[in-house]
């Protein structure tokens, strides 16, 4: 079987009623796996509730809301095992198709969590969410000049190999806009980045963080991090 070392990144801002499950079920799930939390001082006291369940999971309390963006690099940052996978902190990824994500990694650099692709779905995103993301994913394309039928899926798994070459500036992004920056250094960097369909389903407790303010903000950072795409190659020696 390939099993290779694993973390699982959680970027979480108030996600205390169903993180101590969740972080149950990825252990389970992925037998090897250790679990990072990106906690941005939750005041419904999330990182107490992950810092509870056990060795294998590691809390990074940042002081404040910090992003989604800045998170995730953390996240990666932090992370020293063959594998690193980042899902949400809500339920919404299937810790099994965590498993299909690392076995793709056997011939990809990056393997992505898929809504939109032949055998993917998002029932846990409402009529206007699924327009947006549907929306934006076009637009990435053409601004971005790079196709990828998800480019703000927030599932997805990295080679550690590659993640000090993706990591080697800060992220553009604040927020939402940071899961696709990831994927374009990859593709600027000549990574093999590969799609799987996976169901993304309904958040289990809360609602989403996601406001009209960010969706603004996120397109505002598709052109910073169109701006800034040099900066990607200029940085990298390789490794
Ligand atoms: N650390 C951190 N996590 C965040 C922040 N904003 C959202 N998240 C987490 O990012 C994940 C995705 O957010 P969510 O509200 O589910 O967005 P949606 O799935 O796009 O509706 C969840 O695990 C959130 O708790 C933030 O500012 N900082
Ligand atoms: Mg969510």
């Amino acid at each position: 079987m390939f099993a290779p070392s694993t973390t699982v990144v959680i970027p979480c801002f108030n996600e205390a009623p169903g993180i101590g499950d969740l972080i149950d079920e990825v252990l389970s799930s992925i037998p090897q796996a250790s679990i990072v939390i990106i906690d941005d001082n939750s005041p419904d006291g999330t990182a107490e509730v992950a810092a509870s369940r056990g060795s294998r999971v590691t809390v990074i309390r940042r002081e404040g809301r910090l992003g989604l963006a800045s998170a995730i690099h953390a996240g990666l940052k932090a992370a020293s095992t063959e594998v690193v996978i980042v899902m949400d902190g809500d339920g919404s990824h299937e810790p099994k198709d965590a498993l299909r994500l690392i076995d793709t990694l056997r011939d990809a650099d990056l393997a992505v969590g898929s809504r939109w692709m032949k055998g993917g779905t998002a029932p846990g995103l409402t009529m206007p969410r699924t327009a947006w993301s549907r929306g934006a994913n076009s637009l990435v394309d053409l601004v971005l000049g790079y196709h990828i039928n998800d480019w703000t899926a927030g599932f997805f798994a990295i080679r550690g190999a590659a993640i000090p070459r993706l990591t080697k500036t800060p992220p553009q992004a604040r927020g939402w806009a940071g899961s696709l920056e990831i994927k374009f250094r990859a593709l600027c960097l000549g990574l093999t980045l590969v799609e799987i369909p996976v169901t993304f389903g309904r958040r289990r407790h809360g609602t989403s963080k996601l406001r009209i303010r960010d969706m603004v903000e996120s397109l505002v950072d598709l052109f910073a991090i169109l701006r800034n795409r040099s900066d990607v190659t200029e940085h990298d020696d390789g490794a």
